[in-house]
């Protein structure tokens, strides 16, 4: 038996994580530890693991480093590795000096061909999916084969036990495919389409897995809400209606997704509202079609949405937008658009993000590549928008919840653009957000 150290920044469950696990501990130790690094190397001390595989995004991927560096400071044949969205992007990560492998995509079948390898004391020089620090040479072994859908394994329930609030909580989080077939330029799966070409990368999961996860938890603690936290829920109307006859029979618990609105058809909804389906989330990213289709290749029409949101609304399903501001080339009028269309869908909830390209996405560039590991790249400092309007862009988007909460307060946005007030408008965003907007319970 090999064992591996999971370490993570996100402070609750990660859904990769405890797949990876289900996956590898029929043969292999698997622990867990998260965020702070006194806990981590309390962990690393305790279990003696063979390899600590840590999980990064873009936005923590120092803190991912700084992990590297000190599990190389316990002992220097502890095996790092380093797996999740960064690392699949961005793989020329493993030139850090303390990380010794990367996992690209998947990580499931590399794993655990690295732990039987490490156990049979066999060369792990060539597994798919990895890439590998030897010497000064770096073996970068081609991206295997992803999981078919009905290979996907349920997660480990178990596996994030030992952290009360996430063991406590009355909400769980669950995945019912994998991948998504469209390829925005802003997101990541712009890259997983072209790295898993000729493979049909979106997959839906078994309905009697999800259902049989969903029992396993619910054994364990009193649910009261999923969230399905899928790129795009039920993406294939014929899974949909099956999936939606089993989950009210089976489950009968209220839930959340995420919806496209070519999608949110009078049919669809009907079946998610008839399941338990109480709230949805929907990308608008920008309330200039322009930039929404032209910019970020997003091919949804203004009136498409407003359709969804119509046929939402007549279910009495609520709805939260996704939003993004400082999208490149974006004028302080496009901006506005934003807002205003925001304004006349009325959502329960509204989010938004100063656009960043992360690796992966259409925008990220060579140029961008660099800003990026200079700064150590914080999510908020940097304004990607080259317009003259980019800071009064970034107050409009501090001003957007809470103007979308206050709606009198609109007709002022012109004049509040152009004070130089953002570290109030910061905390103000940040207020409207936790007073107003945050969810709380799952509800
Ligand atoms: C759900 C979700 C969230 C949830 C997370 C809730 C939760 N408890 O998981 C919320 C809403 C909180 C969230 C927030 C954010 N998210 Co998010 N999110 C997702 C989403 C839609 C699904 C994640 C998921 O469950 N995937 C399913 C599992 C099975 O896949 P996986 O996580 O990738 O894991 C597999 C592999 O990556 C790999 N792997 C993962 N970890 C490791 C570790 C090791 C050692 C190994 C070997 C392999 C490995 O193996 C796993 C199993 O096969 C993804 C998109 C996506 N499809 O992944 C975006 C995504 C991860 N999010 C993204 C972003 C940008 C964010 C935010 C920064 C947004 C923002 N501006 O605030 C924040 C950051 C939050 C934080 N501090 O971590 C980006 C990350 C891009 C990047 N380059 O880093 C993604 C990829 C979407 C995109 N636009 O491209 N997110």
């Amino acid at each position: 038996m090999a064992k591996i150290l999971f370490v993570q920044d996100y402070p609750d469950e990660l859904i990769g994580i405890s797949s990876i696990s289900s996956y590898v501990k029929p043969r292999h130790g698997v622990s867990i530890s998260m965020g702070n690094l006194e806990s981590i190397k309390e962990k690393i001390r305790a279990e003696k693991p063979d390899v600590v595989g840590i999980s990064a995004l873009t936005i923590n991927h120092a803190w991912a480093l700084s992990v590297a560096s000190l599990v190389k400071s316990i002992d220097q044949r502890l095996i790092v590795l380093l797996g999740g969205p960064h690392p699949t992007f961005y793989p020329e990560i493993i030139h850090d000096t303390h990380v010794d492998m990367i996992c690209m995509g998947e990580g499931e079948r590399p794993v655990l061909e690295l732990l039987d390898k490490l156990d049979a004391k066999k060369n792990i020089g060539g597994i798919p999916s990895l890439w590998i620090k030897r010497g000064r040479d770096i073996v970068k072994n081609p991206v295997g084969p992803i999981l078919a859908g009905d290979d996907i394994p349920m997660r480990d329930v178990n596996l994030y036990d030992e952290f009360p609030l996430i063991k406590k909580a009355d909400t769980i989080i669950m995945g019912a495919s994998r991948g998504c077939p469209f390829h925005c330029n802003f997101c990541g799966n712009y890259a997983l389409l072209r790295m898993y070409s000729g493979i049909r990368y979106f997959r839906h999961r078994k309905i009697e897995d999800i259902m049989r996860e969903i029992e396993l938890y619910r054994g364990k603690r009193a649910i009261r809400v999923i969230k399905f936290q899928d790129d795009i829920f039920g993406v294939d109307p014929k899974w949909l209606e099956e999936f939606a006859a089993v989950y009210k029979k089976r489950v009968n618990l209220p839930f959340y997704c995420m919806l496209r609105c070519e999608y949110t058809t009078e049919k669809n909804v009907r079946l998610l509202k008839d399941a338990g389906c109480f709230r949805v989330g929907i990308g608008v990213e920008s309330g200039d079609e322009g930039i929404r289709n032209a910019t970020l290749g997003k091919n949804l029409k203004d009136t498409t949405i407003t359709q969804a949101v119509k046929i939402l609304r007549s279910h009495g399903i609520k709805f939260h937008t996704f939003n993004m501001f400082c999208l490149p080339g974006e004028t302080l009028r496009e901006a506005y658009k934003t807002v205003d269309f925001n304004l006349q869908l009325n959502p329960s909830v509204v989010w938004s993000a100063i656009f960043q390209p992360y690796p992966g996405t259409k925008f990220f560039s060579d140029s961008v590549k660099q800003t990026m590991l200079d700064s150590k790249f914080d999510r908020f400092n940097i304004n990607y928008n080259e317009t003259a309007d980019a800071r009064k862009i970034w107050r409009l988007q501090k001003l957007f919840m809470f103007v979308t909460k206050f709606r009198f307060f609109r007709f002022l946005l012109p004049v509040l653009v152009e004070l130089n007030l953002d570290n109030f408008y910061d905390s103000l965003s940040k207020w409207t957000w936790d007073r107003f907007y945050k969810i709380k319970n799952g509800e």
